[in-house]
């Protein structure tokens, strides 16, 4: 049931509503579920100082994101970009920078994901600067109950305003979002509808490399779940993806978010982005990662964040950062390297 305010909201987000493609059943595929994105576009910067990651909704989508999804037997609802509105007099609070747009942006992200989840899609929210998952998180956890966070990310974000050094609350959003953090938060404007909805143990980062003294202190005081670039290198990303859905999953399954921040891949790969660190994910190691959270059935929402067209310096870096985003959300919705076909395919006759 859509309550009167998600109507609302959802009314208020622009609506494309596309070409839905049935699939049935099949047993021939294992793997080739029903499955629906309900694409949010948040073109939003201000968690961090560089201009340009406000434009990585329309170049993910107009990369071929919709069509491919659909190619493969996904349905699609692109509730087109959000509006956020201006902020003026948006000073520091101690060390935090724009807080009240932050802030705000977020409640209307959140309001959002409610929205489209409770439309029954999986959510696809293209930032922006990964700040976003604030709200991204929150509207999920909102419309679903508890959930497990996959982080995969270069960085922890997990920074309270108090430890920050740079004040940019993209290395923040996991701390206002964790249980076992509140205590540490401070009162900040336009923050105060957030509620925490992660617990540390329903938290698994993979791909880290370049982590603050506080966020590692917060890491291990919490007991949570790391899978570093050194463990990646030591294990294998087989195994890593082995472990974390053990992990996430030994007493119940919650429905899966999976946070992306593209600077989670090499920069050699990636390079169009805020805060690039070098000896990143491989395209494969991503791509793999994406392709087994898809197989567990419990991905129930995805953010893809930090696409910043002018951190790159060439037209192909910009290329190969924004089609390596498409490929990894394909990878979420069920695309598979060996291939896929749709389960009416018939041979022709000659
Ligand atoms: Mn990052």
């Amino acid at each position: 049931r859509v309550s009167m305010r998600s109507a609302r909201i959802l009314r208020q987000l622009a609506v494309t509503v596309c070409k839905r493609h049935h699939h049935h059943h099949h047993p021939h595929h294992r793997y080739h579920h029903q499955r629906s994105a309900g694409i949010i576009g948040a073109p939003f910067s201000k968690g961090q100082p560089r201009g340009g990651v406000e434009r990585g909704p329309d170049l993910i989508r107009a990369a071929g994101l919709l069509n491919k999804l659909r190619e493969q037997g996904c349905t699609v609802k692109d509730y087109g970009n959000m509006a956020f509105e201006e902020v003026v007099d948006d000073e520091p609070v101690g060390r935090v920078k724009c807080a009240r747009a932050v802030g705000s942006a977020n409640k209307r992200l959140s309001d959002a994901v409610q929205a489209v989840k409770r439309e029954g899609h999986t959510t696809v929210m293209l930032g922006g600067d990964h700040s976003l998952a604030i709200g991204s998180i929150h509207g999920h956890s909102a419309a679903v109950g508890e959930l497990s966070v996959v982080w995969v990310d270069a960085h922890a974000d997990i920074n309270t305003p108090l430890t920050s050094s740079t004040g940019n609350i993209h290395g923040q959003p996991m701390s206002y979002l964790l249980h076992e953090l509140q205590s540490k938060i401070p009162v900040l404007p336009n923050f105060s509808w957030i509620k925490p909805c992660v617990s540390a143990k329903d938290l698994v980062y993979i791909g880290l490399r370049d982590v603050d003294p506080g966020e590692h202190y917060i890491l291990k005081l919490l007991g949570v779940k790391v899978f570093s670039m050194s463990e990646v290198d030591h294990l294998g990303v087989p195994r890593v993806m082995e472990e974390t859905c053990d992990y996430l999953s030994a007493k119940v399954k919650k429905p899966i978010h999976l946070s992306y921040d593209i600077d989670a891949i090499d920069p050699s790969v990636t390079p169009a982005t805020g805060t690039p660190v070098v000896g990143g994910l491989t395209y494969r190691e991503g791509v793999y990662i994406t392709e087994h959270i898809c197989q567990t059935g419990l991905l129930s929402a995805v953010d893809m964040v930090e696409v910043n067209p002018l951190r790159g310096r060439t037209e192909d870096d910009i290329q190969s950062t924004v089609s390596t985003a498409v490929d990894l959300l394909l990878g979420c919705f069920g695309r598979l390297r060996e291939g896929n076909h749709s389960s009416d395919y018939r041979l022709p006759e000659p």
